[in-house]
């Protein structure tokens, strides 16, 4: 072995129960160089599908598992050729005596971590649901956040999970879609809609092959240009420009949610046509109500904002209302109307927006309310969101009131078909019986999939918002 490498022995990690575990992938050849946490074998159990993370960067040596085979915790999966200088990576096992070049595994590293041990542990990757970011009150992030990221993928500053799962192309079908982890990760970082990408691995499992095969195919015009290539797929390009050429500049990369975000407001975007319906609430009385009610709250530990009373009007209007809390049917020909009434709300973090979701709204009070709203907020802005707390959306609201501002179009939080967004209340004169008297009024923008609701619809249903907002005694009453 040349004095400047050592050999690196990748490991099935500790995968608890399951033994014999069916290799359905392999994603790395010999000779092929990769980078640490390149996924390198796909396994499913009949639970989950998971892959196999590299714990170190260097050039595949060999291949010790095939497609359909099995494997089990400690069997070996690839042996590596690695750079012998500085620090071994960590979680990386060193080749038993094949590595007499190898330095010894860091002091620091865990028992059982030692050389010929699997050290990396593996995450159960199920496939994602769907959840929540927005920007401008779209939807944005996944749960994929959990699988390791593809090598040949930008790396992002990993300060906040990847968790976010957001429904934008077909949600439903990609859920499905028969993929590993990484594959999907990478399918989501690209915009790729796996419904219609076709799989050529095992049992036409959808390969990473396969996804930029798809890419490539529409780039080059064969289809349909993913949501997220500028310039594709008929849309006219913008400027490049060489902004240094005007002055100093500073790049700095997107985050991890910033990035899942980007494709799915964009499919949003240029999906539905978009339409803002503007109204106003008089919430004079509903805040003498709240802050009659504020301190009982608080000594409860609730902080209650305006926004819980908005999220029960919300359910009232959507009750009124079933066609808002509808989604289209992937075919188009049909509306999915539910039944259940799931609250999105946007809510802002230092590294982008997410939606946490208030399941089953209609059975809480507005104290109940008022306390999920701070909890899962307190949740999304420590990077702390389960998958579960961004999925099944039906309704999304964007609050920007606590910040400023009299109006914005909120883009649509796909597949939903209507999303609120709420301004800054402040006091206006209002013409009343002959005089001009002061109220508190809460400027409304009400954004809606245009195919399937009318402007009429639209404004009955921020007129019915308003009415429930100004009759605040409603909103509080006890839910049995
Ligand atoms: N008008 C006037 N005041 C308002 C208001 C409104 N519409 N909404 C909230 N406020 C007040 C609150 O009452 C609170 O004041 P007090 O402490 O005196 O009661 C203050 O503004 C701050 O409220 P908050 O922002 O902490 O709480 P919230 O429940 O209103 O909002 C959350 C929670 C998570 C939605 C918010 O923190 C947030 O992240 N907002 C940004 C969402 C966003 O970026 N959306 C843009 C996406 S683009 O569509």
């Amino acid at each position: 072995m040349n004095a400047a490498t050592r050999l690196v022995e990748v490991r099935v990690p500790d995968m608890g129960n399951f033994k014999d575990v069916a290799v359905i992938d392999v994603l790395v050849k010999p000779g092929e160089t990769i980078e640490p946490e390149a996924p390198l074998v796909t396994l499913e159990t009949e639970k989950a599908t998971m892959d196999v993370p590299s714990t170190a960067s260097g050039v595949v040596e060999k291949v010790h598992v095939a497609k359909g085979g099995r494997v089990s915790t400690g069997d070996l999966v690839v042996t590596l050729r690695a750079e012998a200088e500085g620090a071994q990576p960590a979680g990386a096992a060193p080749s038993g005596g094949a590595s007499s070049a190898s330095p010894a595994a860091p002091a620091a590293a865990p028992a059982g971590q030692a050389a010929g041990r699997p050290t990396a542990p593996i995450q159960a990757a199920t496939p994602p649901g769907p959840q929540a970011t927005m920007s401008s009150g779209a939807p944005a992030a996944t749960t994929e956040a959990q699988a390791p990221r593809p090598s040949g993928l930008a790396k992002t500053d990993g300060a906040t999970p990847l968790r976010a799962d957001f429904p934008l192309l077909n949600e439903h079908g990609f859920s499905r879609a028969y993929a590993g982890p990484s594959v999907r990760l990478l399918a989501r970082e690209l915009g790729v809609d796996l419904t219609r990408v076709k799989g050529t691995g095992f049992k036409g499992r959808i390969t990473h092959d396969d996804v930029k095969a798809f890419v490539k195919k529409m780039l080059s015009g064969g289809a349909a240009a993913p949501a997220s290539t500028p310039g594709a797929g008929g849309l006219p390009a913008v400027p490049v420009v060489d902004f240094a050429q005007f002055g100093p500049v500073e790049s700095k990369p997107l985050t991890r949610i910033q990035k899942i975000a980007g494709p799915r407001l964009h499919a949003s975007w240029v999906n539905i046509p978009h339409v803002t319906q503007f109204d106003e609430a008089d919430i004079t009385d509903l805040e003498a109500l709240r802050a009659k009610l504020k301190q009982t709250a608080q000594d409860a530990g609730i902080k209650l904002t305006p926004l819980a009373f908005i999220v029960r009007g919300c359910v009232k209007a959507l009750q009124q209302f079933p066609l808002f809390n509808s989604s289209l049917d992937p075919s188009g020909a049909s509306l999915i109307l539910r039944k259940y009434f799931n609250i999105g709300f946007a809510a802002d973090t230092p590294n982008g927006l997410v939606v946490p979701v208030i399941h089953d709204a209609v059975h809480k009070d507005i104290y109940r309310t008022a306390r999920e709203l701070g909890e899962l907020s307190e949740k999304a802005r420590g990077g702390k969101l389960s998958p579960a707390d961004m999925q099944g959306g039906c309704f999304t609201i964007s609050s920007l009131g606590g910040i400023g501002g009299t109006a914005f179009t909120p883009i649509i939080n796909a597949p939903e078909v209507a999303i609120l967004g709420v301004s800054r209340a402040a006091m206006r004169p209002v013409y009343r019986d002959g005089n001009f008297v002061p109220r508190l009024i809460l400027p409304l923008s009400l954004s809606y999939d245009h195919r399937v609701i009318d402007g009429a619809l639209a404004a009955r249903f921020t007129t019915f918002l308003a009415q429930t907002l100004a009759n605040s005694h409603e909103l509080v009453e006890a839910i049995p």
